[in-house]
């Protein structure tokens, strides 16, 4: 088995959104065991302890609906350096959040290492809303669409190139509330997608089969997991923001989990929108643990 040496860092990020709590995602997912679940298998672990966010909030930015965008800029400026610099340490980034908006940071501190940086993106949404479709103004419900390239100047323009991947290489898989303007995009981006529709009718079994063929078809030079707890059905992780019932069960992640390990494919992960404050008993937190052991390398025999 192959030894990693990761690096995690924490996101205590909850301004992408307008559900307080997300921000103890990381603490959570600490107290879980992650240190010592990755190290049982033999990796080595660093933690790198948090990326600073300022809780005293930037007044809001005039002529915009982007909530508190400021301040996600800020925190999202200082994760792409933070990735960056590990990456450039041949660590294996490992990032905990945190609502969604910090896969913008997390992309942009990658991006400049990977020509064609494949992406899974595990979530029930499909998080590629703009400031023109968003229904919310809520961050989080954009960072794929940003790392796309769309998107306001200052996010997209973060360590200043753009865009950060390629729509050909983002997989989707487990979308089931998808907005009007995300549809469109998709449509005209060509972006691929495993909806629920697919995961009932071929079984997580084959989706991640032609997920993982498709991303080497596509020759990608590393792949980024960004794992939303939401993606999951509320039953097995409950403490998330926005809910979606109808989700993917316990065992079909575990499985994707373990397929994703046993293709060697994934250089570099985040899980994301632990909501400590509306779980219970820490359940989804043990339950993103649990997904990493299976992504590296637990086996259940
Ligand atoms: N699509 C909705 C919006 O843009 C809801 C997004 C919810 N987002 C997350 N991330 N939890 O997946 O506001
Ligand atoms: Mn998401
Ligand atoms: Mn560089
Ligand atoms: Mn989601």
């Amino acid at each position: 088995m192959k030894k990693l040496n990761f690096s995690i860092i924490g996101v205590p990020m909850d301004l992408g959104q307008n559900r307080r709590g997300v921000d103890m995602g990381p603490s959570a997912i600490r107290y879980a065991g992650v240190v010592e679940r990755l190290e049982a298998l033999g990796h080595n672990v660093k933690d790198e302890g948090d990326i600073a966010i300022s809780h005293a909030r930037k007044e809001q930015t005039p002529n915009t609906h982007l909530r508190n965008l400021q301040d996600v800029i800020e925190a999202n400026l200082a994760l792409a350096e933070k990735v960056h610099e590990v990456l450039t340490q041949g660590q294996f980034p490992l990032v905990l959040g945190g609502d969604h908006s910090i896969a913008i940071g997390t992309l942009a501190g990658l991006a400049d290492r990977y020509e064609n940086l494949g992406v899974i993106w595990y979530d029930a949404h499909a998080d590629l809303n703009t400031e023109e479709t968003s229904p919310t103004g809520n961050i989080h419900g954009m960072p794929l669409a940003v790392s796309l390239g769309l998107g306001h100047d200052d996010l997209v323009n973060i360590r200043s190139f753009s865009p950060k991947i390629k729509p050909e290489n983002v997989i989707i898989i487990g979308a089931r509330s998808v907005d009007p303007g995300e549809r469109e995009l998709i449509k005209e981006k060509g972006i691929k997608v495993f909806s629920m529709h697919e995961i009932d009718k071929l079984g997580m079994t084959e989706v991640m089969n032609q997920a993982i063929s498709y991303l080497r078809e596509r020759k990608v030079d590393g792949v980024h997991l960004s794992l939303d707890l939401d993606g999951l059905d509320p039953l097995y992780t409950p403490g998330v923001g926005t809910p979606v019932p109808g989700g993917i069960n316990y065992r079909e992640s575990h499985l994707a989990m373990e397929m994703l390990y046993s293709s060697g494919l994934i250089t570099s992960a985040e899980f994301v929108e632990v909501n400590p404050i509306l779980d219970e008993k820490n359940k989804t937190a043990d339950v993103a643990v649990g997904l990493m052991g299976s992504l590296f390398g637990e086996s259940l025999i």
